[in-house]
């Protein structure tokens, strides 16, 4: 068993080996280019040994912003030929070559954290982010919602590429006109841990569409054949706005407009109750139907500042069915896949967001959640995810944010330092 110390250490390295100087990759080889919230995750993890490397995390992030607000989801700050699909398929219209999409919005919530271990200097680098914050947020509540609560484009905006959530939405796609072409990410990892060929036709369909539209938000939304009203977003985008309200009061700024958006997302929450799961769910806006699936977006309830005292038994009842929890699906829900990406591993990033509403709400849970991952994390590694049932690595291997949310959480030295 390795020692917490040694822990601490490789965790260190993992992070300054996919540091790229102002921006770090997921994870050599399988992902060469930033990613949105892995670039949030990033930063809460420098933050634990570098504050100023932290901010400027963020920085590079948001420096590829589009004029519409919009903080995509790949920012290509260098061509590389292990990944598809490249800046050439998304022609992205931004600043720096990037994707037509965006990603789950915790930047605002991990610079919160990144603020508290140095409060002098986030004063000085919090002012020049938070109008773009503020810009991206508009984004979302201006092109996402439907009935208030947050929709995704792509299943990638989601961040949860494969989960069932979308396979409603999936299905209604006829992937026309994809052409040849060759994935990169099989070559990385074993295909049974990755999204299917009937998934990346899917995925490359919907880029497609988006470049013929020029990416253009009014035309998109014109006869979308993709829409749906997810959890991951809504929870985020809300917590979110919470951070950014707050960092608004610091620095003086007028937050109505932010404190009318929170009282209109909380309202979308709503929209999100499956009365028949039980459970907070993602709902496909053009078939107008449940997904039925409880994902580990469910459990971000908390974390959105909601007390739902109804989704406890649920964690409980979804935590007691595996050896690591937070599963990404159920492993009642018949789509269970144990090592298939978002359709069952559990993601040590996602626990991290979890237990920080569970600890904020007073539950227990947030505790042991915590143990769980750093037991997971000190048995198997640092890998992307996991196999919930006996803790198998999956995945890349080395990747940041596993390393940075033991920095800042997981490791029984988090927040010591
Ligand atoms: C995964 O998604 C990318 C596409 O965005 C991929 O599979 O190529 C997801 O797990 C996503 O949430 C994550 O941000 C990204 C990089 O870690 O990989």
């Amino acid at each position: 068993m390795n020692s917490v110390e040694s822990m601490d250490q490789t965790a260190r390295e993992i992070m300054h080996a996919n540091d790229k100087g102002g921006y770090t990759v997921p994870t050599h080889g399988l992902y060469p280019y930033q990613w949105n919230w892995d670039s949030a995750f990033a930063a809460y993890g420098f933050a634990q040994f570098d504050v100023e490397r932290a901010w400027l995390e963020l920085e590079t992030l948001f420096s590829a912003q589009w004029d519409n607000g919009m903080v995509p989801h790949i920012i290509f700050h260098q061509q590389d030929a292990g990944y598809f699909p490249g800046p050439d398929v998304w022609q992205g219209i931004g600043p720096i070559p990037s994707s037509g999409i965006s990603q789950p919005p915790i930047a605002a919530t991990m610079a919160k954290l990144v603020y508290d271990k140095d409060p002098e200097m986030g004063k000085k680098r919090i002012g020049a982010l938070y109008d773009k914050m503020i810009a991206w947020h508009q984004w979302f509540m201006d092109w996402r919602l439907d009935n208030d609560a947050v929709c995704i484009t792509h299943p990638w905006e989601a961040g949860r590429d494969n989960a069932p959530d979308w396979d409603i939405a999936m299905a209604a796609i006829e992937p026309e006109g994809v052409g040849e072409y060759t994935r990169r990410d099989t070559t990385h990892v074993d295909s049974s841990m990755r999204p299917t060929k009937y998934d990346y036709d899917r995925y490359i369909w919907l880029v497609k569409r988006g470049v013929a539209l020029g990416w253009d938000d009014a035309a998109m939304l014109d006869n979308t054949p993709f829409r749906v009203a997810d959890p991951t977003m809504t929870f985020t985008l809300l917590r979110a706005q919470r951070d950014l309200a707050d960092f608004g009061r610091m620095l003086g700024k007028d937050v109505t407009t932010t404190e009318a958006a929170i009282k209109q997302l909380e309202a979308g929450a709503q929209s999100l109750w499956n009365p028949e799961l039980a459970s907070y769910d993602s709902r496909d806006v053009n078939s107008e139907q449940w997904s039925g699936a409880i994902s580990n977006a469910s459990f971000l309830c908390w974390y959105a500042g909601l007390e739902a005292p109804e989704m406890k038994s649920v964690l409980n009842d979804v935590m007691s069915t595996v050896k690591y929890g937070v599963p990404s699906l159920d492993t009642r829900n018949e789509k269970f896949d144990a090592k298939r990406y978002w359709r069952g591993p559990v993601w040590p990033m996602f626990n991290n967001l979890i237990a920080m509403g569970l600890d904020e709400m007073g539950m227990q849970e947030g505790t042991m959640l915590r143990q769980s991952t750093a037991d997971l994390i000190m048995e198997h590694g640092f890998s992307e995810y996991f196999d919930p049932l006996d803790g198998s690595p999956a995945g890349g291997k080395t990747f940041t944010w596993t390393a940075a949310i033991w920095l800042g959480w997981a490791s029984p030295t988090a927040g010591a330092n």
